[in-house]
């Protein structure tokens, strides 16, 4: 009795740590800034069919409308109240998009802003999402509603009252981020209001949140507001199933507030991983891909089971948050999609998969001007529907890298390999390098500058198998690149340097 005791503790314990994707779904996609009513359809017409676990949406509460720059994307990061209004949709829409992704098996994730409100220097006024009424200077926020007494103004002792010093573990959790008003998270008060919020969501149908600037919150603080959260909705999940939760914290080492402190309430967003790896793919600083044999804790990741992993992000795709140059983005198409293809492949941490929009950059002395400017939208600041051009590719500037051919099948490939070790390691001691995942996948990368022609080990079972990178299988053949395995297992790969995608991807649900 107390063994079944003790498991049914650890398991429930362990319940915000698992995604509480459907089976076999291994991945989500940040679809950043959609409209609701083009989540919903993408989950039917796309994600479901093309074995996508989930969607991360954008902060769905109202949010502050910033005129000068006009409507910035991170205009959403400044709430004004937790109603469920925003250049995304209404409510109706938001119910609408989770019950249809939901009934297709994708679930949703809500990017929760917890831990403040709008800029300190907004004024007052009825400019945001909803309507509601705020007044910044006296930080009085009635749709919530929040009091001066709410806010973090006596605990911080920066002279400006903003974080100063990343090094002081105080100004971080106990100051304004970028002169955000600072919420008091030890109040109960404020706990159940943004409980409140998130069990609406949860009672709603979402699977769990992004718990935008953690770093910012006291982890008991964020630890009791979670305390506080309802299980999921039993329509789609099954009973006792937790809310999953994943940190914004960024920790690429050198400052007091680390990634492993937050561990208690649910993984973290390891933004380790799409720097190191940006620089390994873009060969700086010596980097090779063969350094990548021990990818992983080995290279100061977090472990593995507490790591949500990305090649990019909203804010490092634009010289926002952390990462620096070394971030690959679409903008950088052919390392791209090695690099999210290697995170696709490789079994380390929970994988999203970030979907843009694009925007006119400009670099004026190395920085783009530009970095502010929001989602494609028409004179009135409505956002522009996702529209689908007859090749499967987004049109009005959403850059759709989800539906890429090459990513959309690494997706798959992750569900076909899912649980199977990393196995049968190979690499030329400069660029070239590959591996298997036990029985049911392989991997080849070529970033050298010349040929790979070698024959390798695959621990595939014998047959031909159609590359997914440069094609797929349609119905009894491959409409590209063909793999033929041996009955021992071994498989001739050739790969120029200039190939399209100088990567090959094969897997058993590939197999003619
Ligand atoms: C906007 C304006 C501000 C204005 C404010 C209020 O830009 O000028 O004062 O409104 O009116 C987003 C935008 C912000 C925007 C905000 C609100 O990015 O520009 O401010 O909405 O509209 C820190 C946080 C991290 C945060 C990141 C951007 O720790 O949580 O900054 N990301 C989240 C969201 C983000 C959002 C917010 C938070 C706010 O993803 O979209 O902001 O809700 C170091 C620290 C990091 C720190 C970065 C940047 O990191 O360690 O914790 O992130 O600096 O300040 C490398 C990097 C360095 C990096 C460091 C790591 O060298 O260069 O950035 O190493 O060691």
């Amino acid at each position: 009795m107390r063994l079944r005791f003790l498991v049914l503790v650890v398991g429930l314990c362990g319940a915000q740590f698992k995604p509480n994707t459907g089976p076999g779904r291994t991945s989500i996609v940040h679809l950043f800034e959609w409209r609701w009513a083009d989540v919903a359809l993408e989950c039917e017409r796309f994600l479901a069919p093309h074995g996508f676990g989930g969607v991360q949406i954008s902060p769905p509460n109202e949010n502050i409308i910033i005129t000068n720059p006009w409507q910035p994307w991170w205009e959403r990061y400044q709430p004004i109240s937790y109603k469920l209004c925003s250049r995304s949709g209404n409510e109706t829409e938001f119910r609408d998009m989770v019950t249809r992704c939901n009934n297709v098996g994708v679930r949703i994730y809500v990017d929760a802003v917890m831990n403040h409100m709008c800029g300190a220097n907004a004024g007052a006024g009825t400019h945001a999402t909803c309507g509601s009424y705020f007044n910044a200077e006296t930080e009085d926020f009635p749709a919530v509603s929040y009091s001066s007494l709410d806010f973090n103004d006596r605990k911080c002792k920066s002279p400006s009252g903003n974080i100063e010093n990343y090094q002081d573990i105080y100004q971080v959790r106990n100051c304004r981020l970028v002169s955000l008003l600072d919420l008091a998270l030890e109040r109960d008060y404020v706990r159940s209001r943004i409980a409140e919020y998130m069990n609406r969501l949860i009672d709603i149908g979402v699977a769990g949140f992004r718990i935008d600037a953690a770093k910012h919150m006291w982890p008991e603080d964020v630890k009791a507001t979670l305390d506080k959260l309802h299980n999921l909705n039993t329509t789609w999940f099954s009973p006792g199933s937790k809310p999953f939760i994943y940190q914004e914290v960024i920790d690429l080492g050198g400052e007091p507030v680390t990634g492993s402190q937050y561990f208690g309430n649910g993984r973290v967003t390891e933004f380790k991983y799409g720097a190191k790896l940006g620089t390994v793919i873009r060969k700086w600083n010596g980097k090779k891909m063969s350094y990548l044999k021990n990818w992983g804790e080995d290279w100061d990741l977090v472990p593995s089971d507490r790591a949500l992993v990305f090649v990019d992000n909203h804010d490092n795709q634009r010289g926002h948050g952390a990462g620096g140059a070394s971030i690959l983005t679409f903008w950088d198409a052919r390392l791209y999609k090695m690099a999210v293809g290697f995170m696709l492949a490789h079994p380390y941490g929970f994988t999203r998969v970030m979907s843009s929009f694009r925007w006119p950059r400009n670099f004026q002395n190395g920085t783009d001007i530009n970095d502010w400017m929001g989602p494609p939208s028409h004179p009135d600041g409505s956002i522009k529907n996702v529209t689908i051009n007859s090749d499967d590719t987004c049109g009005n500037d959403w850059v759709c890298e989800h539906r890429w051919h090459q990513i959309r099948n690494m997706v798959v490939f992750r569900n076909v390999v899912d649980g199977q070790p990393f196995s049968n390691w190979w690499d030329n001691h400069s660029n070239q390098i590959a591996f298997g995942r036990g029985n049911k996948g392989f991997i080849v990368f070529n970033n050298d500058d010349w040929y790979l022609n070698v024959t390798l080990q695959t621990g595939l079972p014998a047959g031909t198998y159609c590359d997914v990178v440069s094609g797929q299988k349609k119905g009894d053949s491959c409409t590209a690149t063909e793999v033929h395995v041996a009955a021992d297992g071994m498989a001739l790969f050739l790969i120029s340097s200039d190939r399209e995608d100088p990567f090959i991807a094969i897997h058993v649900d590939a197999k003619l």
